[in-house]
C-alpha cells in the first residue's frame, strides 16, 4: 500500500456534462440544441443514438446525487443547458428550466458535495445557430454573458466553482473544422474567428458571474496535451514548445495575459483576429483558477511546411491505449501541470475531467470489474501527486465520468462511467472503479486492487 499525499479537503469528484447524461430534450419548455438537431440527422452519430434519453438524469437526479453521496464525492461537476434556461438563446430564463439547476444544487448542498458549475458544454440553443450562425457570429459573447448573469443570479449563492466553456478546442476544430459535431460544419477558414469568440464568450460571461456572484471562482475547461519532443534534436524541442503554445495558449493565454500566444500572431500574422483594447482589459485575469481536462499525451516532430505551427504527432505504438484509440500517459499530467503552474503561475488548478473508456462487459446484474480503469486512475492520481509535490497547487480532481454517457458522435459505444447505466433499463450499477474511487476518497490511501 502507498500512501499519497493530498490534503483532507482536496475536491475529490466525478464529472458530467447536461447533453450527455439529461434526455428529456422537451420537458419544462427546454429549447432545442444543436446537438439535438446534429443527432437527429441521418449519419451524424454511429448507430444512430441520440440524446432523446441519455441516462435519464433529468428525472433520476435524486437517485445519481444519492450515488454521488455513496461513493462519498466531495464535489460534483455539472452542467447546466443553455437552451432549458433561455429556450432561444435569448431573453428571460424559462424558470423552470433554472428550478431544476436549482434543486439540484441544493441536493448537492444537502449531502455534502460541491457543486462545480460548467456554462457551456457544448449544447448551443438551436435557435442561435439558425438565427446567427452560433459561434461564427460576434454577438454571440454578449448573448453567452446573458445567459450566464441569470444562471449566476439563481446559482451563485451556492456555487463557489464556474466554468464558463467547456474545451473550446473541441468546439473550434470538432464542431467548425472536421464538422463531425454539432454544429457540423467543415471550414478551416472559420478556425480562428470560432476561437476568438469563444474567448471573448469566456470574457463576458466570466465578468457577469463575478458581478452576480462574488467571490466564486472562475475558469474554463482547457483540454490539453503535453507534448513530448520527438528527438532531442534542437528542431523537435522546439516544435513541442510550439504545440504547447499553440494548443494550450491559444485559449489560456488570452484568457491569462489578455493576449494571444507569440507564436500565433508570429505564425498566424493577419490570420490571427485582434482583440479590441476593451475586449484585452476583459480577458487579462479572467481566470481565478486554471480548469485541465486531461486524457493522454502527445508526441511532436518538427515537420516543415506542415500547417502554420509545423508540427506533427507521432504515434505512440509502444503504450496502451484506450477504446477512444488515446494512449494512456500518465506522467503527462505531472509534467502538463508543472508547465501551466510555470506559465500562469499564481492559479490554483483543477482537473476538471481525467478517465478512460475501455472494452468491459458487464456481468448479469450489471456489475463491471473494470481493473484497466482502476489502473489508469491510479496512475494518474500518482502523477497529480507528484506534480503536487512539485509544487502545483492542484486543489481538486474529477473523474469523467460519473455514469456511462452519451459520448457526443461516438453514441453509447464509448464507456467511461465509475457508474455502469444499462442502456435499455437505466439501471445504474457502481463499477469496480467507483467502489475503489470511494475507498480511495475515504481514505487517501492508493492501493492496488
Ligand atoms: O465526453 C467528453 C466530454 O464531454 C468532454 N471531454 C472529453 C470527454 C471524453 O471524450
Amino acid at each position: 500500500m502507498n500512501a499519497i499525499a493530498f490534503p483532507s479537503d482536496f475536491l475529490w469528484g466525478a464529472a458530467t456534462a447536461a447533453f450527455q447524461i439529461e434526455g428529456a430534450p422537451r420537458a419544462d419548455g427546454k429549447g432545442p440544441s444543436i446537438w439535438d438537431v446534429f443527432l437527429a440527422t441521418p449519419g451524424r452519430s454511429l448507430r444512430g443514438e441520440t440524446g432523446d434519453v441519455a441516462c435519464d438524469h433529468y428525472h433520476r437526479w435524486q437517485e445519481d446525487v444519492a450515488l454521488m453521496r455513496e461513493l462519498g464525492l466531495r464535489s460534483y461537476r455539472f452542467s447546466v443547458s443553455w437552451p432549458r434556461v433561455q429556450p432561444t438563446g435569448r431573453g428571460p430564463a424559462n424558470a423552470a428550466g433554472l428550478d431544476f439547476y436549482d434543486r439540484l444544487v441544493d441536493a448537492l448542498l444537502a449531502a455534502q458535495i460541491v457543486p462545480c458549475l460548467t456554462l457551456y458544454h457544448w449544447d448551443l440553443p438551436a435557435a442561435l445557430q439558425m438565427e446567427l450562425g452560433g459561434w461564427l457570429h460576434g454577438d454571440l459573447p454578449q448573448l453567452f454573458g446573458d445567459y450566464a448573469e441569470l444562471v449566476a443570479r439563481r446559482l451563485g449563492d451556492r456555487v463557489p466553482l464556474w466554468i464558463t466553456l467547456n474545451e473550446p478546442w473541441v468546439v473550434v476544430e470538432a464542431g467548425h473544422v472536421e464538422g463531425t459535431h454539432a454544429p457540423g460544419i467543415r471550414d478551416r477558414l472559420c478556425r480562428y474567428r470560432v476561437a476568438h469568440n469563444l474567448i471573448r464568450g469566456h470574457a463576458y460571461a466570466a465578468a457577469r458571474v463575478r458581478a452576480a456572484a462574488p467571490p466564486v471562482r472562475v475558469s474554463f475547461a482547457l483540454n490539453t496535451t503535453y507534448s513530448y519532443p520527438a528527438s532531442d534534436d534542437a528542431a523537435d524541442r522546439a516544435a513541442a514548445q510550439r504545440a504547447m503554445e499553440g494548443f494550450a495558449g491559444w485559449f489560456a493565454d488570452p484568457m491569462h495575459f489578455g493576449a494571444y500566444p507569440a507564436v500565433l500572431r508570429e505564425r498566424l500574422g493577419p490570420l490571427l483576429p485582434e482583440f479590441t483594447p476593451a475586449d484585452a482589459a476583459l480577458l487579462r485575469g479572467s481566470l481565478d483558477c486554471l480548469a485541465l481536462n486531461y486524457y493522454f499525451s502527445d508526441v511532436i516532430r518538427h515537420a516543415p511546411g506542415h500547417g502554420a505551427l509545423e508540427i506533427e504527432s507521432v504515434p505512440q505504438r509502444h503504450r496502451p491505449h484506450t477504446t477512444m484509440n488515446w494512449p494512456v500517459v500518465p506522467d503527462g499530467l505531472c509534467d502538463l501541470l508543472v508547465w501551466l503552474h510555470r506559465r500562469y503561475s499564481g492559479l490554483p488548478i483543477y482537473v476538471t475531467e481525467n478517465g478512460a473508456a475501455f472494452e468491459e462487459a458487464p456481468d448479469a446484474a450489471g456489475y463491471v470489474d473494470d481493473a484497466l480503469r482502476i489502473a489508469y486512475l491510479r496512475d494518474h492520481f500518482a502523477s497529480a501527486a507528484r506534480a503536487r509535490a512539485a509544487g502545483v497547487d492542484l486543489r481538486g480532481y474529477y473523474v469523467w465520468s460519473l455514469l456511462d454517457n452519451l459520448e457526443w458522435s461516438q453514441g453509447f459505444s464509448q464507456r467511461f462511467g465509475l457508474v455502469h447505466c444499462d442502456r435499455s433499463t437505466l439501471k445504474r450499477t457502481v463499477k469496480a472503479s467507483g467502489r475503489w474511487y470511494a475507498e480511495f476518497i475515504a481514505t487517501g490511501r492508493l492501493n492496488d486492487r
